[in-house]
């Protein structure tokens, strides 16, 4: 059963339908510069630190819409951590949340986020792939390294990147997530995290970087970045919402028979642009 401090039965509901306020909308739709240094770390990195991408006032609202979203789509699973299966004890998996949620779909929307991906991946423009909230329950098992690419029909997976907000603070201990530096240009290898997971060989020798965060601040990953996250040592929920990103342009592939049933590639024929209607175009 998972709980918040604020959020109910009786008032989730109520707390999506609040009015955004002003300030929210101003920061959704207000520039967050890169600099050069970080652009050129995320390009040799395959990933990137960003501080204060949401201010303190700004996040406990978005905080709240998160786990009041979280809360309509697994309040009702009452079992206990123990009795999930391994993935499932690894985070509640929340997808698609922008188009069941209006308050969401203003946060997924925001140009803010958009622009920092259309920087990173050196695009003209990012579309949604679509989002996800990433809450690992207190006592949560670690998160197996993978790379997000093998789950997607994407022609051009260095074009594709993920911003992963702390809602709340994610020290190590809680299960921030880790990289291997580099590992984007290394070999791609499918790991089936969801039955099956591996360390591959390809990144055995490569140091993972931990990236601990303070609520508001975010990591952007590339597609082909090996990465995972520690296990959940504290008695909080880790509570994280992504948003993935297409460069617009970029290709459905419908050879891998794994993946070419993606939800967001609806319609789309092999080498088709990608552009469903839950891919819109952000910025
Ligand atoms: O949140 C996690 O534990 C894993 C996140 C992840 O793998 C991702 O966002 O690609």
């Amino acid at each position: 059963m998972i709980q918040f401090d604020e959020i109910n039965s009786n008032n989730a509901s109520k707390l999506l339908r609040v009015n955004t306020p002003k300030s929210v909308f101003e920061l959704y739709s207000s520039s967050y510069i890169i600099t050069e240094e970080q652009k050129a770390f995320y390009s040799s990195n395959g990933f990137v630190v960003l501080r204060d991408v949401v201010d303190n006032e700004q996040l406990n609202f978005i905080r709240k819409i998160m786990e009041a979203a979280v809360f309509i789509r697994k309040g009702k699973d009452e079992r206990e951590l123990k009795d999930k299966t391994p993935y499932e004890q690894s985070f509640l998996q929340c997808g698609f949340l922008c188009w069941d949620f209006p308050a969401v779909k203003e946060f997924v929307f925001a140009k803010r986020f958009a622009g920092i991906a259309r920087d990173l991946m050196s695009a003209n423009g990012a579309r949604l792939w679509h989002d996800q909230a990433l809450f690992k329950e207190a006592g949560g098992r670690h998160t197996d390294v993978h790379q997000d690419s093998s789950y997607w029909p994407i022609a051009e997976p260095l074009k594709t990147t993920t911003m992963w907000l702390a809602l709340n603070d994610v020290p190590e201990e809680k299960g921030c997530l880790y990289f291997f530096p580099d590992s984007h240009n290394k070999q791609r290898e499918y790991v089936d995290i969801f039955k099956n997971p591996h360390k591959p060989e390809v990144i055995k020798d490569i140091q993972p970087v931990y990236t601990p965060l303070k609520a508001g601040d975010a990591t952007f990953h590339s597609g082909l970045t090996y990465h995972g996250a520690g296990s959940n040592r504290t008695k909080e929920m880790r509570e994280a919402m992504t948003i993935i990103y297409i460069a617009d342009g970029n290709k459905f592939n419908a050879n891998d028979p794994r993946n070419a049933t993606h939800k967001s590639c609806d319609g789309l024929k092999h080498n088709d642009i990608i552009n469903t209607r839950y891919t819109p175009r952000l910025i």
